[in-house]
């Protein structure tokens, strides 16, 4: 990596979160190049960051002629909230830069797949992560978690698979992927940006700048919202980039699209039915699929056709506590989908898997399980958890959906194992909670591992 264009400069990292710890170790370990300080408005973090030999400065004076700020994406940066620190930056017209933008700068010419869009991205993100990995050595990194400047280093004709989300975006003028991809838009971080224009615009500039070298640069674009749809026709006219349009409401000529079937097409036609595979369920998945089948099968030359990427596909488990598969018993599937905290993650859930036994319940959000009652015919049975158990237990007698109050997580499955056990059709024990986990769990990662280990001790055998 050649951060050589930053020499003598002044680093400040703004924020000590995910994003500004991996970049602060990074340029501690650079310090023969750059000298550096942060700042964090959380005391405690800049205690410790003091413990750790970093200096600490909330930039009162700045110097427009040397200084670099690396802002975390989550603090805010412009409109009422903006932070003092950007509003004195700004002033000295110094920009505020992403972690990913000093990566993208430090190799130009590095293969980089960019992954955005309101839902999905990080499905994508992992699943082309773990297709690439078969043909090329391949990192991932960005907004699913790990912060670019952590990753381990890898040789030039290695692949940085990158989860862009509209913070970041806005932050990283740099970012020149070869393969750009857009799933979809539907409003969201929109107090953030201050309403759906600059969110809508955050996300377009994913196809900003093409990278100057000779390859065809690949957009995958999802058709099925209306902002990607015009975001599609503004690119198209720039003819910079080849299009490749995804969809999984309607037939594409010219794209990657999936029928009511789930039967996946690509520019050549029929290519697999997707409800064969064992893991990735749901319309929701079979985007992530085009998208990740678009990129990989458009935008790369390897020796390889479209059937060992389908084949990668089909091996993808996908991410942990969303809809993840953890055990099978004879005709049972135990789905740990505890990563949907409210109705309209839920809902994902429950229109994707029929004879459902339902673990819900934990901290409500506003409306509850409102909206969950149009699937009840997929319900064969519910067990309620958590502080909501009362109010959803009336809920769903409303309704007329057979279910108990189990209190707790252990004796939900206990109670619909019980049951499921006996049922002669195929059955899935899904916890899909759509409420928040605090009332009993740490968080909904605590709260789906302690599901799969519960699961794992289920015995085989008829109680
Ligand atoms: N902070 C301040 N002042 C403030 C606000 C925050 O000093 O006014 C400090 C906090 O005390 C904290 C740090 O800033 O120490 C947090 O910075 P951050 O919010 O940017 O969070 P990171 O831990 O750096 O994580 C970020 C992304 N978070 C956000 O964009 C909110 C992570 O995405 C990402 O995984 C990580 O960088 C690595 O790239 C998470 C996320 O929620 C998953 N993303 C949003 C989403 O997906 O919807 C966009």
């Amino acid at each position: 990596m050649d951060i050589s264009f930053l020499q003598d400069k002044k680093i400040h990292i703004i924020g000590l979160g995910k994003t500004g710890l991996a970049t602060a170790k990074f340029f501690q370990k650079n310090n023969f190049i750059v000298s550096m300080s942060v700042w964090d408005d959380d005391i405690e973090k800049r205690e410790q960051a003091i413990r750790e030999g970093f200096e600490i400065d909330d930039c009162q004076i700045l110097n427009p002629n040397n200084d670099v700020i690396i802002w975390s994406p989550g603090i805010p940066h412009y409109g009422v909230n903006a932070h003092p620190i950007s509003i004195r930056a700004r002033a000295n017209n110094i920009p505020l830069i992403s972690d990913i933008d000093i990566l993208c700068r430090a190799l130009p010419d590095q293969t980089m797949i960019a992954i955005t869009g309101t839902n999905g991205k990080s499905t994508t993100t992992a699943l082309i992560k773990h297709v690439m990995q078969e043909f090329v050595d391949t990192r991932m990194g960005g907004n699913i978690g790990d912060a670019v400047l952590g990753l381990e280093p890898m040789d030039s004709d290695g692949v940085y698979v990158l989860e862009c989300s509209s913070y970041q975006l806005e932050l990283t003028p740099h970012l020149k992927p070869h393969v750009a991809i857009l799933l979809n838009i539907t409003p969201d971080h929109l107090e953030y940006h201050g309403g759906l224009d600059a969110y809508i615009a955050a996300k377009e500039k994913i196809f900003a700048n093409t990278q100057n070298d000779s390859r065809q640069k690949i957009a995958v674009i999802g058709q099925d919202t209306t902002a990607c749809i015009n975001i599609t026709e503004r690119l198209r006219a720039k003819e910079e980039w080849k299009i490749i349009p995804i969809s999984t409401k309607q037939k594409l000529d010219n794209g990657v699209w999936v029928n009511a079937s789930g039967e996946l097409f690509d520019l050549d036609g029929f290519v697999v039915n997707l409800n064969k595979l064992n893991y990735l369920k749901g319309e929701h998945n079979f985007e992530n699929i085009a998208a990740c089948y678009a990129a990989i099968r458009y935008g790369f030359d390897f020796d390889s056709n479209c059937y060992s990427i389908i084949e990668a596909i089909s091996r993808f488990k996908g991410l942990p506590h969303r809809q993840f598969l953890c055990r099978t018993i004879g005709k049972t599937k135990f789905i740990n989908d505890s990563k949907a905290t409210n109705a309209d993650a839920a809902e994902k859930a429950l229109k994707t898997y029929k004879n459902i036994y339902w673990i819900a319940g934990g901290q409500a959000k506003n409306g509850g399980l409102s909206g969950l009652e149009i699937y009840k015919d997929r319900i064969k049975y519910t067990a309620l958890i958590g502080n909501a158990a009362l109010d959803f237990s009336k809920f769903l007698a409303a309704h007329e959906v057979p279910h108990t109050i189990s209190i707790t997580l252990e004796q939900a499955i206990k109670d619909l194992w019980a049951l499921a056990q006996n049922d002669r059709e195929d059955s899935v024990i899904l916890l899909s909670p759509a409420c928040a986990s605090w009332d009993q769990f740490k968080s909904f990662e605590q709260r789906g591992e302690i599901f799969e280990t519960f699961v794992t001790t289920l015995s085989e055998t008829k109680n």
